[in-house]
């Protein structure tokens, strides 16, 4: 198998730590793409041009971070990213919607701050910042759910991932301020191999 990503990617990343976190790294073939180029070598595979996509022996072209985490669950690891059935599984997939929402959000605000600064919706920003802390206040309140016990499942995964994000990628975003429980959380999971092994580059936002 091979995974198109970037480095600066947190979808990209969720994946990464995944099949680090599984063991199943050796199963795959990670491949750095370029992103919104014509020429990328991603384009081929897939025509929509995100990362990641995971490319199966059958030439199956994967999108979507979340069904990615899905498909990797049917490789035999003896880590699973979510519960197979029940209501285990719903609740890791609300977990997981919550922390994929914030992470879209994000997207959206950071996409927005790179445009030139005329160009900028405030409303765009107002709304996304607003978003994105609302969230993170629901999960500084539910912290202790969020606790580690092993090797994280698919929502701790993209919630370690969004938080990086925040840290290297979209600094504007005072994520940890009157989230002492948040913080804590990330230093833990930032620690693991899976995470410092996945690092993304700094930017300027
Ligand atoms: N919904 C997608 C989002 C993936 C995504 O937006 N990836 C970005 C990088 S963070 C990308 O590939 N952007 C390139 C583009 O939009 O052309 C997922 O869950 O995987």
């Amino acid at each position: 198998m091979r995974l198109y990503h970037s480095a600066g990617s947190p979808f990209a990343r969720a994946v990464r730590v995944a099949l680090r976190e599984t063991a199943l790294l050796p199963r795959v073939e990670e491949l750095e793409a370029t992103l919104r180029d014509p020429a990328s070598r991603l384009l081929p595979h897939n025509p929509v041009g995100r990362v990641p996509t995971l490319v199966l022996p059958d030439g199956t072209a994967l999108t979507e971070t979340v069904l990615i985490l899905d498909h990797l669950d049917t490789l035999g690891a003896p880590h699973r990213l979510l519960p197979p059935a029940g209501p285990a599984r719903w609740r890791a997939q609300a977990a997981l919607g919550r922390v994929i929402g914030l992470l879209d959000g994000i997207a959206v605000w950071n996409r927005e701050l790179r445009r030139v600064p005329e160009e900028r919706s405030p409303a765009v920003l107002a709304l996304e910042e607003a978003r994105a802390n609302r969230v993170a206040d629901a999960l500084e309140a539910e912290a202790e759910a969020w606790a580690l016990a092993g090797p994280p499942d698919a929502p701790r995964i993209v919630l370690g991932c969004v938080l990086g994000y925040a840290e290297r990628r979209h600094r504007v975003w005072s994520w940890r301020q009157g989230r002492p429980k948040l913080a804590a959380w990330w230093e833990t999971i930032a620690a693991r191999p899976s995470f410092t092994d996945t690092v993304p580059p700094l930017s300027g936002i």
